[in-house]
């Protein structure tokens, strides 16, 4: 239980949109689903106030593509944050559970080495019922979720700023210009 001895105030990311440049790579396969997730995606940073300009759709073919897509956008320095956007639905075989734990384990590594925030909208179902609910019906869409996640993340990096592990290694997020070039 709290104690009420030390300040109540968290250091937290805004939802706005402001000054940001968000990257979404989206995974073709399961498309019917995928689109609406990005339609989400994007619906949240129109609400932040996000512009065209400020925004980059990426295609690949499947989920098992997005870390590597993802992290050459967050290698390229221009990019806030990144939205990966993907559906994995539970066939007859393990290769489910292949592509579900390498993509996970891709987005991570590939938010850790670039230090830029990389919000993992996978959805990993057994039925595509399962996979509707989340993209826009019972359950609410997880892509909306992920464009204020990502705004969210992105204004707590700015925040964090110099103490940030990223600033440290020198890398993450989008290159300010500076008055000098
Ligand atoms: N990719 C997905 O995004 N969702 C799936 O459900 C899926 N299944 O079931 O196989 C899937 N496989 C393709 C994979 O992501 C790669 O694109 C493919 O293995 C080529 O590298």
């Amino acid at each position: 239980m709290a104690s009420g001895k030390f300040k109540s105030a968290k250091t937290m990311g805004g939802l706005s949109a402001a000054g940001l440049r968000i990257g979404v790579v989206v995974s073709q396969f399961n498309a019917f689903i995928t689109d609406r997730l990005l339609a989400g995606a994007l619906a949240a940073l129109e609400r932040g106030g996000a512009e065209e300009k400020q925004i980059e759709v990426v295609q690949v073919p499947g989920a098992f593509e997005l870390p590597l897509a993802a992290k050459k956008m967050a290698a390229g320095g221009t990019f806030d944050a990144i939205i990966c956007i993907g559906c994995i639905l539970r066939g007859e075989t393990s290769h489910y559970d292949v592509v579900v734990s390498e993509t996970a384990r891709g987005v991570q590594l590939a938010q850790l080495d670039t230090g830029v925030p990389l919000i993992f909208c996978v959805l990993t179902c057994d039925t595509l019922e399962q996979a509707i609910d989340r993209a826009g019906l019972k359950s609410g869409n997880k892509g909306y979720e992920a464009g204020l996640g990502a705004m969210e993340m992105a204004q707590l990096m700015r925040k964090l700023g110099k103490n940030s592990a990223s600033a440290m290694s020198g890398a993450g997020g989008a290159k300010r210009k500076t008055r000098r070039g």
